[in-house]
């Protein structure tokens, strides 16, 4: 009697489990792959434009220098890679070849190499690299950031319509292959650059891990060369699976549409053209393709300074401008790849390092600030399932990349509370949508609560959330209990995170 009680109860906890439990949702639409996932939680990284044009003075060389124009009188790539980890920066990407052509690896795909030049002649001799690529390479390894290579497409030292008298005659007067009219072919020498870039190695023979491989879209010639991007693709994928290949509209990660630092409010990770088609213009590729054919997210290319390359007359960015540029990338789910050129020394001037220390030292101040644990006290609209371990509301506050809050299929709008447990002067948010399952929210809102109960919306205008979402508040509110309300999403939306900003007392951030 006992035991088929016992039994009954078993049948029923198992039979409600099967009515109550709902499987997780389904991903929606486009997801990134894991090496997109990866490569959209560094945020924030340096650009590095080195090369024969920080000698010149010119940002578009024209391929008249030759390799002994490249000098530097103290290239020290540590320095790069130490600076910019202290300053927060999670890698770098360095111009191992730009538009002129010449390449700063020691290639064997042609005579135009820093490696003929004096300088490294005489580095040779005293058994030092020659290789910068390589060098900066072991530099970001030593300080633990990530690695990228530009490798431009155009190639200007190739490009027949780019006359370049001052190499006649020279070993660096080189076949004139760039273009579809033109003997030889372009894209079988590009293959090859490549495949030297992606199967590199250290001194000491380990493989160079490359995060990004960073495919220029710009020309300034009338050649038309039709680029074989798949191939290049397949060359990447097969040597550096976990690499992004970025392009103008990618595959893997597009172009923001302007080189300013800043996205429209509105930024969807996903388009729906790829390399091929014709180009989106910049507001189009600002804004993205809601529910798009391609999951192809957006990275902001900027400068700290006016140029890509040094040019000492120019202006560095204060922390201040930087911290807005991060706001208007990083803040609205876009990949910040600062520029930050070395000098003719090759070294990071002392400017540009204090303004990224600053700028650092202020984004900490504003974001490091999140009073949210994980034992508050949550409430939501409902749950998926009823099923509170697996998609309650504490799960958007447990600080895990793998949970959310969520709710039933059929349900695209709806809130989660949060109670602060005391007072906070509250004066910004980090929202996440779990971008590993799909794109979805495209409206949010979030309501303080004022001192007389009545909830008051800080931020009413959210749109397309995304990856992360940063918004600051002008005024800081005193609050105690914080709703974030979804207010259009076009499949039940899936929220990862919810950090709020603030301090006990009001001294602000
Ligand atoms: C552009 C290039 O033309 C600039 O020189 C620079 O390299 C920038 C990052 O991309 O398309």
């Amino acid at each position: 009697m006992k035991y088929n009680t016992c039994m009954r109860a078993a049948i029923w906890l198992w039979l409600f489990s099967i009515a109550t439990a709902q499987d997780a949702p389904a991903p929606y639409l486009q997801v990134p792959s894991h090496r997109q996932l990866e490569w959209q939680k560094q945020e924030l990284y340096a650009f590095l434009h080195f090369g024969p044009n920080t000698f010149t003075g010119e940002e578009w060389g024209r391929s008249q220098s030759r390799p002994d124009i490249f000098n530097p009188t103290g290239l020290d790539t540590d320095q790069w890679a130490k600076l910019l980890a202290e300053a927060g920066m999670k890698g770098m990407i360095l111009t191992a070849k730009h538009h002129d052509g010449m390449c700063l690896w020691n290639t064997s795909t042609t005579a135009y190499k820093i490696g003929n030049g004096s300088w490294a002649t005489k580095r040779v001799q005293t058994g030092l690299d020659i290789d910068v690529v390589r060098m900066a390479a072991a530099s970001a390894k030593k300080y633990g950031i990530k690695f990228g290579v530009y490798l431009s497409p155009w190639d200007i030292h190739r490009d027949p319509a780019m006359p370049k008298p001052g190499l006649k005659g020279t070993i660096y007067d080189e076949p004139q292959i760039f273009g579809d009219s033109s003997p030889g072919d372009y894209n079988a020498l590009y293959v090859e650059q490549l495949t030297e870039l992606v199967t590199m190695k250290l001194a000491d023979g380990t493989p160079i891990e490359l995060f990004e491989v960073w495919l220029d879209g710009a020309s300034g010639s009338d050649t038309v060369q039709t680029f074989n991007w798949t191939g290049f693709r397949d060359v990447i994928r097969q040597h550096q699976p976990n690499a992004v290949m970025w392009g103008h509209q990618g595959p893997d990660a597009r172009w923001v549409g302007n080189e300013d630092g800043f996205t429209l409010p509105t930024n969807w990770h996903t388009i729906s053209r790829t390399q091929d088609d014709v180009h989106y213009s910049g507001e189009e590729l600002e804004l993205g393709v809601r529910d798009g054919r391609y999951w192809t997210p957006s990275e902001s290319d900027a400068r700290i300074r006016d140029g890509w390359f040094y040019h000492a007359d120019e202006p560095s960015k204060s922390g201040a401008a930087l911290m807005d540029m991060y706001m208007k990338t990083v803040g609205r789910s876009v990949n910040l790849l600062l520029d930050v050129p070395p000098d003719p020394r090759g070294l990071i001037a002392d400017i540009d390092a204090a303004n990224l220390k600053e700028f650092a030292r202020l984004r900490n101040a504003t974001l490091d600030r999140n009073v949210v644990t994980p034992d508050l006290k949550t409430s939501s609209s409902s749950v998926r399932a009823g099923d509170m371990d697996s998609y309650g509301p504490s799960r958007a506050i447990d600080g895990r990349e793998d949970t959310y809050w969520a709710m039933d299929d059929d349900e695209s709008t709806g809130w989660i509370e949060l109670d602060l447990d005391t007072v906070y002067c509250v004066d910004g948010f980090i929202v996440q949508e779990h971008v590993a399952l799909g794109q979805r929210i495209g409206g949010y809102t979030i309501d303080a609560m004022d001192n007389g109960g009545t909830y008051r919306a800080v931020v009413s205008n959210g749109t397309s959330m995304g990856y992360k979402r940063i918004d600051l508040l002008d005024k800081a509110v005193e609050t105690s209990q914080i709703r974030l309300r979804i207010t259009r999403a076009n499949a039940v939306p899936l929220v990862q995170n919810l950090q709020v900003l603030g301090s006990r007392n009001c001294t602000g951030r």
